[in-house]
């Protein structure tokens, strides 16, 4: 399988530490690709129309994007339940926690672009915030009730994991881990694990 994608991409990291965590590491070439707003990847356009990483190609030229749809199809592939709790009590819990870290991720990435790729003068302060807003009360969520953790991770534990590196990586000034103690000392053992640690975004 080919993977268009990059580390600093929360959605495209998730991807790879999913992998990882499911032992499929070496099914997988990470085909570094960059993407923009405004500047068109027009080479990797002709893989995803959407021009979003990450993108999945199956080994029959199959292309799957949006990463939630790629975590599906790689438990499927390895037959794995646990990634989202599948039939287990706290699935839809599990598959919430995901939505909402993925969620404040794109509100993370979308206030990166405002500030990254829109000029400045089109920039609108109220609209940086309002998205800042929803990953804070996100957080406020998590911080309350994380997920599970331990040894065995799913999609919520993963997704929440990364959109914390995220902003320590384009948002160091949030300075979060002062806002969210009890997230800070639930990513400890998380970030440490060689899946996270082979993917720090850089
Ligand atoms: N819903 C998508 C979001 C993917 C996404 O927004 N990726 C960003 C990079 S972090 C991207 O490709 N941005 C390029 C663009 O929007 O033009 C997913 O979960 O895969």
């Amino acid at each position: 399988m080919q993977l268009y994608s990059v580390v600093n991409s929360p959605f495209g990291r998730t991807v790879t530490i999913v992998a990882d965590e499911l032992g499929l590491t070496e099914d997988i070439e990470v085909v570094p690709t960059s993407v923009k707003p405004t500047a068109p990847n027009v080479e990797f356009q002709a893989v995803n129309p959407l021009r979003k990483i990450p993108a999945l190609k199956t080994e029959d030229g199959l292309v799957i994007v949006d990463s939630p749809v790629i975590v599906e199809y790689l438990c499927a592939r390895v037959g794995d339940t646990r990634m989202l709790g599948r039939g287990k009590p706290d699935e839809w819990l599990i598959r919430t926690q995901y939505a909402m870290a993925r969620g404040a991720a794109e509100a993370a990435v979308a206030a990166r672009y405002e500030t990254f790729a829109r000029p400045q003068e089109k920039q609108w302060d109220a609209w940086l915030a309002d998205l800042l807003d929803k990953v804070g009360a996100t957080l406020s969520i998590f911080e309350a009730a994380p997920p599970a953790g331990g040894g065995s991770l799913t999609v919520a534990d993963i997704s929440l994991a990364v959109l914390l590196g995220y902003l320590d990586f384009r948002f160091d000034d949030l300075n979060w881990r002062a806002s969210y103690p009890a997230l800070a000392e639930w990513l400890k053992p998380i970030e440490a694990r060689p899946s996270f640690t082979a993917t720090k975004p850089s």
